[in-house]
């Protein structure tokens, strides 16, 4: 997190990002209620205003944090979490690029503002893509990034005066910049006779909507001033015996003890430990599985943590429950081993997107997005192309979905983006993610980046250290990131664990030509196992269709075409994997909006489900593969037998 005075930061102008951010400091745990904790969510309208304004700066030089937004102009109702894009019905606004700002009044419990042993904090989940955040006209935070928390101790601040009420300013800038993640480039276009005075364009080099605002919820959490700031696990196994190593880190006081409990799924204390690391011994333990890999996936202990401190406003007492997984993670040449058995991704690639909302978080089509990946077959997904909610993962948890936890490294092509500027930065981000997601059992793998342009010469450099440090910061988890290069020409494919590979035959070349799919594709893979010898997942393929278009026989944007295409695939992909493939995730699991351009027709239309969460005709076909390839392991017998029967299929 950047913690620099906001008029410094305004004096930069709209359209330049800071760099040389400091390391963040702190744990990053999920606001949970707990006897000493609670947590008031702000989600609802806001009020907000975009600033028009040529240099984008107006709200800067008239200081709108100052007083209540309304005073200041007009305002618009917005809705949080939300993109700001799509709820309106003003063009200029779905396609703004520049500072937004959004207010938010609120009235405080009393206790909140009077108990001084208590610490009130503001968490963003997300704002993209740089944000200062102001509590009653005064800075508490700055965050660079738009797709990880970030968090603001405002206890001084709401517990100074009588005052209970409290106004939240939060200015959100969404642009790109060549040492963003994701990069961009803003374009000047100067010529008077084609374009207005100022005229400016955000270009960007990966395909999904830009879109912006406070997508995540926006909430207040207490806890006591002496607290737990952050909980590591990771597990292991000595035959049945599960091994769940903790370190916990306190906050406030130098003077405490700790206490922690592991619970099984029916509340039973199964260990105990002391103090502020240990390892915990569970005989007979339940493993967390992956969906379809065993008939009881997903088994979660609860790790039950108790700090005591004496404070010199008496004794606190802290609670924090952690949902735990007990599994191992490994890789050999040729396989990825979830508990020392061999695991094939049959999966999806994901975006956060969805009419209306945008990119803004929103329960009935998460759990909507978990029926279906479930009804499919689905065992594991990757977050292309940058972190997902934290709710999204603890669904992953709960149902033994597997994920691949992408970074926000999309589309990074221009050889200033593999500067040490941007090679900062992208490490800080690799923190902020891993301190995050780093104890839920269904990330099994990081992925750093999507189709980089990896043939680059600091490339090397660049994926050599960003792996190293992702390693150091984590070593019970493979790290990869997602290639399109030239097997021969790829500079940061040396680092990694696993191959992933995204290829597009017979869609962008070859148009229409699905009989030349199995030898480009056998080629491919072989090329890249010689090289390397290392397991690889088929990361995307896919063809872009029209739901509701069909032409026989095939032709591009049908959906026989889709089918076909993705069949003259599985026909290699049958042979590998019994070598060294160890994936497969289609793009994509659902249309999605993109900018506009004469190649997208009302954004990308890869998904095998529409926008709406509609099937295609490839969705049935891939979900016969995907139910046939669980069949064909030993472990989740009884999980196909109550898909085969019918309604039960969730039963698992
Ligand atoms: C891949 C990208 C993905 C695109 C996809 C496509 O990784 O983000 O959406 O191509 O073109 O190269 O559909």
């Amino acid at each position: 997190m950047l913690r620099r005075p906001a008029g410094a930061w305004a004096l930069l102008g709209p359209l330049l990002w800071g760099c040389g951010l400091a390391l963040l400091q702190g744990g990053m745990l999920y606001p949970r209620e707990s006897r000493s904790r609670e947590r008031k969510e702000l989600d609802g309208l806001w009020s907000f205003r975009a600033d028009f304004s040529d240099n984008r700066r107006q709200g800067f030089e008239q200081q709108w944090y100052r007083a209540p937004l309304r005073e200041s102009g007009p305002t618009l109702d917005m809705p949080v979490p939300s993109s700001f894009n799509d709820v309106g019905q003003d063009g200029q606004l779905r396609s703004f690029v520049g500072w937004v700002w959004y207010e938010r009044e609120i009235t405080l419990p009393q206790r909140w503002t009077e108990d001084l042993g208590m610490r009130v904090v503001l968490r963003i989940g997300s704002a993209h893509y740089y944000a200062i955040v102001w509590v009653n006209g005064v800075h508490v935070a700055e965050h660079e990034g738009g797709h990880l928390p970030f968090e603001a101790d405002i206890s001084k601040l709401v517990q100074s005066g009588p005052l209970s009420s409290c106004r939240i300013t939060i200015a959100i800038n969404n642009t790109l910049s060549p040492h963003t993640l994701p990069p961009g480039t803003i374009l000047y276009k100067t010529d008077p006779s084609m374009y207005p005075k100022g005229y400016f364009v955000q270009n960007i080099k990966f395909d999904f909507f830009n879109y912006a605002g406070l997508h995540r919820t926006v909430l207040l959490y207490t806890t006591p001033t002496t607290y737990i700031d952050d909980i590591t696990v990771t597990t292991d196994m000595d035959q049945d015996i599960g091994l769940v190593n903790y370190q916990i880190v306190v906050q406030g006081s130098d003077h405490f003890q700790l206490d922690v409990g592991l619970l099984d799924e029916e509340g039973k204390v199964v260990a105990k430990g002391a103090g502020a690391q240990g390892q915990l011994q569970v005989p007979n333990a339940h493993l967390w599985w992956p969906y379809l890999m065993h008939e009881h996936p997903a088994y979660l202990y609860s790790l039950e943590v108790k700090l005591t401190a004496q404070t010199a406003v008496g004794p606190v007492s802290d609670f924090y429950t952690l949902p735990v997984g007990i599994r191992t993670v490994a890789i050999t040449e040729r396989q990825f081993l979830i508990n020392g058995k061999p695991f094939y991704f049959q999966g999806v690639n994901k975006h956060e997107d969805a009419d209306i909302r945008g990119k803004g978080f929103d329960w009935p089509l998460l759990v909507k997005d978990f029926n279906l990946l479930r009804w499919l077959g689905a065992n594991s997904f990757r977050t292309s192309h940058y972190p997902y909610a934290e709710e999204v993962l603890q669904l992953c948890d709960r149902y033994g979905i597997v994920v691949i936890d992408e970074s926000p490294g999309v589309g990074i092509m221009l050889a200033e983006s593999f500067s040490n500027v941007s090679l900062q930065h992208h490490l800080e981000v690799m923190e902020e993610m891993i301190r995050r997601d780093k104890n839920h059992p269904a990330v099994v793998m990081w992925s750093l980046a999507n189709e980089p342009a990896s043939f680059l010469k600091p490339a090397g450099y660049y994926f050599k250290t960003l792996i190293a440090h992702t390693k150091a910061l984590d070593p019970s988890r493979p790290v990869t990131f997602v290639t399109n290069t030239n097997y021969e020409a790829d500079l940061g494919a040396p680092y990694v664990d696993v191959i992933c590979v995204n290829s597009y035959y017979s869609w962008y070349h070859d148009y229409g030509h699905m009989e030349v799919i199995q030898l480009q594709l056998a080629t491919q893979f072989e090329n890249w196992y010689k090289a390397y010898q290392k397991p690889m997942i088929q990361s995307e393929y896919g063809a872009g269709t029209i739901a509701g278009f069909h032409e026989d026989p095939p032709l591009m944007f049908s959906e026989e075409y889709q089918k076909g295409l993705l069949e003259q695939y599985h026909v290699v992909l049958d042979q590998k994997r019994k070598e060294y493939v160890v994936g497969e995730l289609i793009w994509n699991f659902a249309d999605f909006m993109t900018n506009q351009s004469p190649f997208r027709m009302m954004g990308n239309r890869k998904g095998i489900f529409t926008r709406q969460r509609q099937p295609k005709s490839a969705a049935f076909l891939l979900r016969e593969r995907y139910w046939r390839l669980a069949n064909e392991t030993r472990y989740h017998q009884s999980a196909v037998k109550s898909q085969c029967v019918g309604n039960s299929l969730f039963t698992v």
